[in-house]
């Protein structure tokens, strides 16, 4: 056993022991330093709207949300929600409790159906588990509520009912790494009953580069500018950064303004939960790189 002295004035950051933990990446958001102070709780309930979620992955499983008023697989809905076993969130895209994403389905596109997965990873792989990659939060409790088909899109009814069921399961967090152009009512009505029951909201800003995304008070995109005009700024946006803090997309108009966005980097980011070192880029999974500051805001 080493005994280590940290020179004067250093401070020995937690570093943890999974084989794809991306030092340069985190200690960019000073992952390590929050790390000193918390990894995460399994209090803290944290709802990803989105593909779905590998829920039985090693790396994920210990950190997904059950809904211990329900009895799984018995066909019954236990505690009377209106899901029949929803005992790990729940698939309102196919109407079925089965919030697994199939990766392997011939015509899936890989990087769309894998996206609910990799947001969780970033979220809430386990840390220090010597396995896989390092989630911001070591531990947590992920819900995943699956609202975002396999082709990418999602309904603004399947929406209003995620986010209502993330309400009502009395989640901390709503994460939603999606965009859309179209005002949706019914969904920003849905997000304000959230945000007013104290969960917190964290949208991202998308993966469009100038052409399509050049100034977002020109041409809004939801949820993130849902909020727009209002007081508050009730969503928490995040948006993308290189490894030198540069805005990668064009969005750096959007920068000066403090407690609006957020900026994560990216550009190097890779999947925590995947074995293979795929070079997904992450630009629109980058809000859960922030979850962790949007919690210590609450
Ligand atoms: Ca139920
Ligand atoms: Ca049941
Ligand atoms: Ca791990």
């Amino acid at each position: 056993m080493a005994i280590i002295f940290a020179p004067h004035g250093a401070i020995l950051a937690k570093t943890p022991n999974d084989p794809y933990f991306q030092q340069d990446l985190y200690r960019q958001i000073n992952a390590e330093s929050a790390w000193d102070k918390t990894t995460g709780s399994h209090q803290l309930v944290v709802a990803v709207i989105d593909t779905g979620a590998d829920i039985f992955h090693p790396d994920l499983n210990d950190n997904i949300w059950k809904n211990t008023l329900e009895i799984e697989g018995n066909g019954q809905d236990d505690d009377h929600n209106g899901y029949a076993d929803d005992y790990f969130g729940w698939n309102f895209v196919d109407d079925n409790n089965n919030v697994i994403t199939a990766v392997n389905n011939a015509g899936d596109d890989h990087d769309t159906v894998s996206h609910g997965t990799i947001i969780a990873g970033l979220i809430g792989a386990s840390g220090d588990n010597g396995r896989a990659g390092t989630g911001i939060n070591w531990q947590v409790k992920i819900m995943p509520l699956r609202a975002i088909n396999n082709e990418g899109t999602g309904s603004e009814r399947d929406l209003v009912k995620a986010i209502d069921y993330a309400i009502e399961k009395k989640a901390d967090i709503i994460s939603m790494s999606f965009v859309t152009f179209d005002y949706l009512p019914a969904v920003r009505d849905a997000l304000r009953r959230a945000y007013d029951r104290g969960i917190v909201i964290v949208s991202s800003a998308g993966n469009e580069g100038l052409s399509e995304m050049a100034d977002m008070d020109r041409q809004a995109v939801y949820p993130i500018c849902f909020d727009q005009g209002d007081k508050e700024n009730w969503i928490i946006g995040v948006t993308s950064v290189d490894k030198n803090d540069r805005p990668i997309m064009a969005v750096a108009w959007i920068l000066p303004r403090p407690g609006k966005i957020f900026s994560a980097p990216s550009a190097m980011l890779r999947p925590t939960v995947l074995r293979e070192n795929s070079a997904v880029l992450g630009k629109a999974i980058l809000s859960p790189l922030r979850l962790w500051p949007a919690r210590r805001l609450y």
